[in-house]
């Protein structure tokens, strides 16, 4: 067996060159709380159908890499509380342990590219922890984007990480960061992170150009499209400083490191807002969406 397994739909979609949109499933098995996550695995779905585009939710189910995973499976994930997270490094071990699996931002990135997917639209991608200068902890997604040639559009990354050295990690990498009209890193949960950027794009197709150059130059990065939520759905600025050093407090107390570290701030911010920053990730998710289809309507169409 050849892997990922990619859906008919998918595989039709792709080699039509109709508009395909990547959807990740940490977001799914990790990201949000049950039963919230099956609904809003099925509702991105939905609004990509909607838009007359093809959603490509990626996964592990069982240990297959699916490309286009079907309703039940989507469901499968997003019950499981056992389900595992799996980045590039840990989708042969997934395979052969043949375990269910959230795939990151990485994984999934890997897995759109191999089944000939072009946009891929997450909420936050990962980035480089604080402490990473001794920790080392960078996520692999930063690596992965630097050798995949998608167009990723995220809401910047979340505040839980080191914005400046994931700034600068991404111009390392060779990652061309467009913002979405603005020429400010957006902090995901809110519009500016505090961190400027070079370069923006005021529509799908301009982005698309950029698309179209990077291929005919032969680069293999990712562009990363910064999408800033909305001004009038972001979280209040001082509830959210409050929220993320309460975090902090409590995982360093707990002696949380690794791969656990995010879901746990993540948890801990959820819970300090009172739910606030989970309207948040989703309005962030559903506007991230909304760009990826333009995008890869835009790619599809040049
Ligand atoms: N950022 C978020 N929420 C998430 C993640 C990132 O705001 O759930 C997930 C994504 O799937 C991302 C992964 O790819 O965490 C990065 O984890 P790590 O730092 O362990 O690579
Ligand atoms: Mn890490």
């Amino acid at each position: 067996m050849s892997l990922p397994v990619v859906s008919d739909e998918v595989r039709q979609a792709v080699s039509d060159g109709r508009p395909v949109v990547a959807l990740e499933s940490t977001i799914i098995t990790h990201g949000l709380p049950r039963p919230t996550n099956g609904e809003v695995a099925r509702t991105a779905e939905q609004q990509i159908r909607d838009a007359g585009a093809v959603p490509a939710t990626i996964g592990v189910v069982d240990g297959v890499a699916v490309v286009g995973l079907a309703e039940a499976q989507l469901d499968r994930l997003a019950s499981d509380s056992g389900a595992v997270k799996a980045s590039v490094r840990d989708l042969p071990i997934a395979a052969a342990k043949r375990v269910n699996a959230g795939t990151t931002v990485a994984a999934t990135s890997f897995l759109a590219h191999r089944a000939g997917i072009r946009v891929f639209a997450t909420g936050g991608i990962g980035g480089v922890h604080h402490g990473a200068a001794t920790s080392f902890d960078e996520s692999a997604d930063l690596v992965t984007l630097a050798a995949t040639p998608l167009v990723v559009v995220s809401a910047g990354v979340k505040s839980i990480l080191d914005v400046a050295a994931t700034l600068e990690r991404l111009e390392t990498l060779n990652i061309p960061v467009l913002g979405y009209r603005t020429l400010r890193f957006p902090g995901f949960y809110v519009a500016d992170s505090g961190h400027a950027i070079e370069h923006s794009a005021d529509t799908p197709e301009a982005v698309a150009d950029v698309v179209t150059a990077r291929d005919a130059l032969g680069l293999r990065s990712a562009v990363l499209v910064a999408n800033p939520v909305p001004a009038a759905e972001q979280l209040d600025s001082q509830l959210h400083e409050r929220a993320l050093a309460e975090a902090w407090q409590q995982a360093r107390e707990r002696g949380v490191g690794g791969h656990e570290i995010t879901p746990f701030l993540l948890d801990h911010i959820r819970t300090a807002t009172e739910g606030q920053s989970l309207a948040v990730n989703i309005a962030v998710y559903r506007n991230n969406i909304a760009l990826a289809i333009d995008i890869a309507s835009a790619l599809a169409a040049a």
